[in-house]
């Protein structure tokens, strides 16, 4: 499939699977990966292009997101972990088959959004942390976030993933062996 060209027809094909705050959300994430490729020097169109489609199928229901995982070839702990994690990895199918997107490093960069994983690449951290510090994210320690983000990525990347950890381990919800690989890969460095 070709990509969904012009820019007006993907972004009516990603807007029709969710609602408006996740669109605002996605549009933010798409800017602030840009900028951050810019500063980065990663290429600043994949950037974007990973932003507006990184949480396509993210207001899907889940008994349709189920489907895709029993049907491809998953980690077998992603079906049987956190819900959560689902459309990470679903939505690095279904936008090859819905919006024609067949760069591996964009779908990288939508499978491990969520997570993180050992040895991340520069596009992948980029969408990741864009994720986390797009103009309508407020959460305690965004703005350090967004600080450290300023001049270095894997700083801000750390403490990004270091902040999920905690709050998973405050609300006693399981931590995916990625995200913790993912953590740690950044203090290795
Ligand atoms: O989709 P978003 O809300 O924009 O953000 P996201 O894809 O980064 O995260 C979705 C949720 O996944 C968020 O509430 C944090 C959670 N999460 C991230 N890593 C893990 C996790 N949940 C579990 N259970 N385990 C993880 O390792
Ligand atoms: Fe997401
Ligand atoms: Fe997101």
């Amino acid at each position: 499939m070709e990509l969904l060209y012009n820019r007006e027809k993907l972004l009516a094909q990603i807007r029709a699977q969710m609602n408006e705050k996740r669109y605002t959300h996605t549009l933010g994430v798409a800017a602030s990966a840009r900028e951050l490729a810019k500063r980065f020097g990663a290429d600043p169109d994949k950037a974007e292009l990973a932003g507006f489609a990184h949480d396509y199928c993210k207001c899907w229901p889940m008994a349709r997101m189920r489907e895709y995982l029993l049907r491809y070839d998953f980690p077998e702990d992603i079906l049987t972990g956190d819900k959560e994690l689902w459309h990470a990895f679903v939505g690095a199918i279904v936008i090859q088959t819905e919006l024609g997107i067949d760069d591996p490093e964009i779908i990288q960069a939508v499978r491990y959004h969520t997570t993180g994983r050992a040895g991340m690449s520069l596009l992948e951290k980029v969408v990741c942390v864009a994720d986390y510090i797009e103009p309508g994210r407020a959460y305690p320690g965004v703005d350090n976030i967004r600080r450290l983000a300023e001049s270095d990525l894997n700083l801000a990347l750390a403490e990004a993933l270091g902040g999920t950890i905690t709050h998973l381990i405050e609300q006693k919800k399981r931590v995916h062996p990625l995200t913790l690989t993912a953590y740690n890969d950044q203090l290795n460095r």
